[in-house]
This record gives C-alpha cells, structure tokens and sequence, in this order.
C-alpha cells in the first residue's frame, strides 16, 4: 500500500472486536421438483450422462491397472492413474455453468474434471465452432482419428475426440492432447477451458491466481477455477496464492474498471483424504475447510461448504459464486464435500480406512441418487438411463481400442528422432507483444525523470583522455536494463511486473525507479513476501498468454520459490506438447554486503535445469541487450543480477550504449579483453575480478590473459571459449558461486572434453569457498579474488617466476578439505 494510506495510531489503538459472519455448510435445500423451473429434462438428463461417463471412464482405467483389462480388451498401463470414482457430482457441479472462456486447474486427479468441463463445452459450442476446434488441433489428427467408423452428429464426434485426447493422453500416445507429454496428472486441453493439471500437491494454487490476473489485467472474459485438494491445504503455494489474490490493494490502488477482486474460485475438492491419510488429522483446516476464508480477508472469501454429493447442489453454488466474481468481490473459496471410493492410486488397498465407510458413502452414490431421483421425478425412464449407459460402454471400449493401437496411436518414436524432446524444451520464438493493442502508460517516454536523467549520462565510462566520469554521470548497469524493461512496457501490453517493494520504492535496488511514474498499477505492483506465489502467478499469467517480470528480490530467497522454479516454470513448454508459451523474465539479483543468507549465487541451482534460460550480465550495454532478448523471447529466463555491480559503467562497448534497441542473443560470450597466454572465464560480477587479474598477470609477469565474460550459462556457444583455448591452451573459470556443484565445474567439464587435445593442463575452477557467506569484512576470504586467479594459475598450470602464492590450490590441501566437506 502506498504512503498515502493514513494509519491513524488513534483508530488502531481503540479497543473493538472482529466479528466473523457464519459460513454457510450444505445449505442447499432445494427438491428435483423445484429445481425442474431451472433445468430442462435433457439438462437433468445430460447430468446424468455427464457423471456417469466419468464413472465408467475411470472404472475402466481401475480394470485396466488392477486386471490388465476392460471389457475384453486388455492393456497394460505402466503409467499413474489417480481415480476419482465417487467425485463425479462435484466435477459435473463445477463445469455445468463454466463456459469456454472459464478456466480450471486442478491436481493429480483430475480426469473427471477434464471430461466434465469437455462435456460442458461441447453442450454449449455450436457445430461450427467445435469442429474448427477439432479440426485446427495438431492439424486435425486426433479429429481423423476419431472420424474414422464414427457415424451421428458433431456433438458425439466430439464426445468422442473428449474421451480419445485424454485417454491417449493418460498412455503416453504422441495422439494424446499434449503429445503424450504430459500424461494422466497433466493433461488439458485448452480450447475448453481445461487448464493445466498438476502433479505437484497444491501446484496449482497460486498458478490459478495468476491466470486470474491475467484475465483481470487484460479484460479477458471468464473466471478460474483452481480445483486443489483438501490435503493442498497444508501446502506453502496454497497459502502463498491466497495471499497474493486477496491483496487489498486491487480494491483500495488499482484503478478505474481495474478496481475489484479477482475472478477467481479456489475450489477445495475435500475429499476426505491424503494418499493414505484422513487429512482432519494431517493439516489445517480439518472438519471443515471452509473455515481458512475467514482468516484471508474481510469477506472471508465468501467461503462455503457444498455438499458435492449432490450435483445440483454444486449447480446452485457455483451460479452463486460467479455473481459475486462478476461483480468484482472476489476471490471466492469454495469447499465442495466429496468422497472417493477409490484409493489413491489403483494399487492402494485402502488398508487405512474401513470398507463400512466406504459402504456407507456408495449408499449416498451421487450417480445412483441422482438417477432415482430423476426416474421418480418423471423426468426419464430407467430404461433411457440404460441406453445411456451402454452408449457410454461401447463408446469407452472404442476409444480405449483406438488409443492402444501402436498403428493409429504410436507413442513418440525417439529412436528415430532422438532430439525430439529437447527441441520441445524451448518455444525459441520472437515477439515484440504477445497481444496486439495499446499498452497502458500514464505518461509519454520522453517525460518519464528516469529517462531525462538518463539522458544526461555518459553512456560510455570514459572521457576521451580515458579518465572515468563520476559515477553519478556514469550510465549504469540498472540503467540498461531500466532501458530494456521500459521499452517493453511501451510496446507490450500484456507486460506486467511486480515482486516485493517494486512499486513504490523502485525495486530494492532502483532499477525500476521511473516506472511507477510510467505505468499504473496493474501493470506494476508490490506483491506479498511470498516468493513462490510471485513466480507461480508469473507461470499462470505467462501460461494464459501473458508477458511478465517477476522478481526475487535476493538469490538466497530462490529457495522459497523452489517448485516453481524448479517444477513449473521450466516444464510446462514440453509438458504441455509445445501448446504453452512461458514468457516470464526472472530477475534475481545476486547480494552482497548482508552475509550468509543474503549473498549466495545460485546460477548452478537454476541452470541444472532442463527448460530454463540462465544468464548474468555484468556489463551496462550486455544488461541492455541481453535483457531486450529475453523479453522478445517466449521461453523462461532467469536473469542474474548482481548488487555488487548495479552501479558500474559502460567499459568496453566502444560508443557506449546504445540508445536504441538491440539485441545480444542469449547464449554468446563475449571476449572482453584479448590475449594469448591464458583464457580466463568468467560468471557475472568476477569479470572485474579477472579483469584485476589479468593486470596483475601482465604487468607482474608479462602474460596476456584473455578474459572472456559467459554472459549465459543456458544456452552456450562453446565455439569463442574453445577457440581461445586453441591459442592459449590454459584456461581459469572463475565465478561468485561456491565451487562444489557449481556451473563452473560443469564448464571445467565441458571443456576438457571439448579442448582436450589443445590444453596444457586441466580447466582449473576458482569459485568461492564451500562455506556460508561470512560478513562484509571478511567476504574476501570468501569470494575469488584477482590474487586467487594468478595463484591457481602458478600452482596448477604453470609456474610463475618470482610469484609467492596467498591461497593454496595444491592437490594435498583440496583433497584434505573435500574429505572434511568443505
Ligand atoms: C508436493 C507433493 N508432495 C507429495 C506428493 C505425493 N502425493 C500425491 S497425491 C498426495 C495426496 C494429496 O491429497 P489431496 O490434496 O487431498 O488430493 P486427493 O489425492 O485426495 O485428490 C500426495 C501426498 C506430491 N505429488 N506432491
Ligand atoms: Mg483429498
């Protein structure tokens, strides 16, 4: 919140008491009877059908894993399969007023929501749409498939394509909704509003709120669901996101139509149950779940609990729940009562819990009810409820048959395209926006005072005679990538940031000062201290087709982001069959000063990767250009940034930086200083450091280093480093990282085995000590150091004359500290 906002010690201080409003628990009291005014008899039918299509689709999947076999057809599924027999009413509840524009996320076990919101679709999409639906995806493959002996309208055609796509999918079929790469936890389909599901327990939490965002910031139509379950309550991201989609600044800062809740439902789907554990007895909001939304905000999120046993129930709820999203009073929790009869997984024997409870459930069987009722109600006879059936049946043999073909549904053959998945790790495209229109800004570029002061810089470090200008007139590494980030601001509409102190202060360390003048609120804003819901919201909003700056305010506080960095961010491209772009530029900044927890470089954490773009820019003009390529990129970049450097000035781009747009593409070193006895590379900030080495080397005993700046670590052009090899046949990679684990290592690695035959000894790595970070004043026992450089060079490639080493490198001294882990 901003200054402005009075806290008034004399209202804060006075005694008073919070009153809670009652949550409201299966309230829903309406008969079939006077339901039958809302639903027509095909709608109670089509209810029916919807949950029983679930039920028969599972069950299949249960024979298939337990007896290898369903209705004659065997198969062996190798693969998970998380069941949700006994759910089905809270899926078929939940989609029956979502339309196409709605989106649902959900878990592990979430086939039955992804048929339910299927089947939703297809009701509600006109023949046209549905087959320009099936027609335009992957080019209309599965559409041939499922045609094929398919004889009745476009509706059942679909039906079929809903069934045949996940199905495939669950198998690992390169036919399957995302190529098989995704499989039974993270199947969707987006064309019906099907999200992402996810195998991480409360993953999709805070990614739901910021595809929430991104309806919200962009004016999309529609609501989101985050279908979670009830054990995620427990999980950090489930709280993280309810912070971060309850912030009281989207009423009180954000503007005009921008003012108001998120569309937003974080559904419970409290089942009862963990893997093998009641969850009343395993985490927080036990007996009744419902109950957290009085401690999120005001409105207690207008949370509810609904009997989903019932599937009108759920109807009734969810119609509710929308008003209130419409009218911008969100977000809403909603706790829907359900249980399943299935285990876990289909190889659970349920040995926790007593089969009478599980008894005592199926003789509430939201199907079987819901048939009598409908039956007694009039609105059917059994018997269309039989033909419903066997239609189910028949359709569920076929589409199983056709998804186990190897000749119709071949699993993705990586024999004889071996790169295959690792050209899907990265969508490698260029794009100006990811949406055509005006962006948002308050004022012109050119009035922005970040930009006028900038003006008045000296874009290079150096006069003419060489002498350095003040580094206040000096244009700064923070300037460059200030240049690079508001430049996309005013080209980007869909670019939003946000992160901690991001607004109002200008970023911890004033690389964003400027912006707040330039943009409102909902394009940059202040987010919880919640490190993983400000890169889970960055996923969701990217994932919806949205470009976004999230920022870790330290390195060290990456750890609290640690799934979705390592989980999310990186995977979704090639999870999701290349359907999904992930736009989000991660700027982490690199400490210094603050001690241990404050000044970690973790570049090989992040790196180690598959799926992520990792680069450190040590230089103005590299930060300006290589930051424009990551956000003209659609792929996921973390962006290195370190404090101890945010003040430098241009040293080596000869005219300075330049004014206008460039690109430095991702994954090119640079060579900063040239030489012929010795290559010196180096990550991020050490690049002055190798720099003060190479002076040392030169001037103490006349050896030219060439001191070459990564620049990225994902990707890498080896060619330039391996070609100063050639000339020097030495290398140091030296870089702020402790050693052990570090990417230096793996550079090291790389490059003995690349340069073998052109090297005089080995790649010799100088990273900092495998000890905490101690304090400022005795960082430089911690950190390389010029000194460090030249005396790995002497004890390990060649000795220098006259050199008396400080550090020792010596092999005695470095297996001496390895055997005591250090
Ligand atoms: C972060 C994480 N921890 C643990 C697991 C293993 N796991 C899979 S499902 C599950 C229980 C989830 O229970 P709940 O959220 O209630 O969903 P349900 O399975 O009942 O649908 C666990 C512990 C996981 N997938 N992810
Ligand atoms: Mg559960």
């Amino acid at each position: 919140m901003p200054k402005e906002q009075f806290i008034d010690p004399v209202k804060l201080r006075k005694a008073r008491e919070l009153t809670f409003t009652p949550i409201p628990i299966n309230q829903y009291n309406r008969t079939l009877k006077e339901e039958r005014k809302n639903f027509s008899d095909e709608d109670l039918i089509r209810i029916y059908h919807d949950m029983r299509l679930i039920r028969e689709f599972e069950e299949m999947l249960n024979l298939i894993k337990t007896a290898g076999e369903y209705q004659g057809v065997a198969y062996n599924h190798p693969g998970p399969a998380h069941l949700s027999i006994g759910q089905e009413a809270a899926a078929v509840g939940m989609a029956y007023h979502l339309s196409v524009d709605d989106f649902i996320f959900g878990s592990h076990r979430s086939h039955g929501e992804i048929l339910a919101k299927g089947l939703s679709a297809i009701h509600q999409l006109n023949d046209d749409r549905l087959m320009q639906i099936m027609e335009n995806f992957f080019d209309g493959t599965i559409l041939k498939i499922v045609q094929n002996g398919h004889k009745g309208d476009v509706k059942s055609l679909a039906r079929r394509f809903l069934v045949y796509g996940t199905l495939a999918e669950i198998f690992a079929r390169k036919t399957g909704f995302n190529r098989g790469l995704g499989g039974s936890m993270h199947a969707f389909f987006t064309p019906f509003g099907v999200y992402p599901n996810n195998a991480i327990v409360g993953g999709s939490a805070d990614i739901s709120v910021g595809a929430a965002l991104y309806k919200k910031v962009n004016r999309k139509p529609g609501i989101v669901v985050a279908n979670i379950g009830d054990a995620s309550m427990a999980c950090g991201p489930v709280w993280e996101g309810l912070s971060f989609a309850s912030m009281d600044q989207f009423r009180k800062l954000w503007e005009g139509d921008m003012k108001g809740g998120l569309p937003l439902i974080i559904t419970i789907m409290n089942n009862q149950y963990g893997m093998g554990g009641q969850t009343s007895g395993e985490t927080m909001g036990y007996e009744v779940a419902a109950r957290i939304g009085a401690g999120v905000n005001r409105d207690q999120m207008h949370a509810e609990r609904v009997d989903g046993y019932d599937p009108l129930a759920v109807i009734d709820a969810y119609r509710r729940k929308k008003e209130i999203l419409d009218e911008k009073r969100g977000p809403v929790l909603l706790e829907v009562l359900t249980y399943r009869y299935s285990g876990h997984s289909p190889s659970d024997a349920s040995s926790y819990r007593d089969k009478k409870e599980v008894e005592a459930w199926q003789e509430h069987d939201s199907i079987l009810n819901f048939a009598a009722q409908i039956t007694k109600e009039g609105v059917c006879k059994a018997e269309t409820l039989s033909e419903i059936e066997t239609d189910i049946k028949e359709l569920i043999v076929e589409m199983l048959k056709l998804s186990i073909d190897e000749s119709v549904s071949p699993h993705m053959d990586l024999e004889a395209h071996p790169d295959k998945i690792g050209e899907m790790m990265f969508s490698n495209e260029s794009k100006d926006k990811m949406e055509e229109g005006e962006p948002e800004v308050l004022i012109p570029l050119e009035e922005n005072p970040r930009v006028k002061q900038i003006a008045r810089k000296e874009r290079f470090a150096f006069d003419k005679e060489g002498k350095p200008f003040s580094k206040m007139k000096q244009y700064q590494l923070r300037d460059g990538l200030f240049e690079a980030i508001i430049d996309r601001f005013y080209k980007d509409p869909t670019l939003i940031a946000y992160g901690e102190e991001n607004r109002d202060w200008g970023g911890a360390f004033a690389v964003y000062r400027g912006l707040t003048e330039a943009l409102p609120y909902h394009r940059l804003f202040n987010s919880p201290i919640a490190e993983g819901a400000i890169v889970g919201t960055a996923i969701g909003y990217a994932r919806c087709g949205g470009r976004v700056i999230p920022e870790i305010m330290y390195c060290d506080f990456l750890g609290r982001s640690g799934d979705e960095v390592f989980n999310q961010l990186p995977k979704w491209q090639a999870m999701s069959g290349n359907l999904i772009k992930m736009p989000v530029v991660l700027r982490v900044s690199v400490g210094s000063k603050y001690g241990a927890q404050h000044s970690q470089d973790w570049t090989s954490l992040v790196a180690h990767i598959p799926g992520l773009k990792v680069i450190f820019p040590a230089t103005p003009y590299d930060a300006k250009g290589l930051m424009n390529s990551a956000l003209q990129g659609t792929d996921p970049v973390i962006v290195f940034e370190s404090q101890r450097i945010y003040d430098v000035g241009e040293q080596f781009h000869q005219g300075g930086v330049p004014e206008g747009y460039y690109e430095i593409p991702l994954g090119e070193p640079d060579v900063k200083r040239k030489g012929d006895d010795v290559t010196i590379l180096s990550i991020g900030a050490t690049l002055y450091r190798a720099l003060e080495a190479a002076d040392i080397l030169e001037k103490e005993h006349q050896m030219q280093a060439e001191v070459i700046d990564a620049r990225s670590l994902v990707p890498f052009n080896y060619e330039p480093v391996l070609e100063s090899v050639k000339k020097t046949g030495r290398i140091v990679i030296t870089g702020d990282a402790t050693a052990r684990g570090s990417f230096l290592n793996d550079f090291a690695r790389n490059i003995a085995d690349l340069a073998f035959d052109d090297l005089d000894a080995p790649p010799v790595v100088v990273g900092s000590r495998n000890w905490i970070t101690p304090a400022y004043e005795l960082e430089d026992a911690f950190f390389p150091q010029p000194h460090w450089i030249v005396d790995a060079i002497h004890q390990k490639i060649v000795p220098l004359s006259n050199h008396q080493p400080k550090e020792v490198f010596d092999e005695k001294t470095m297996i001496e500290r390895y055997k005591r882990g250090i």
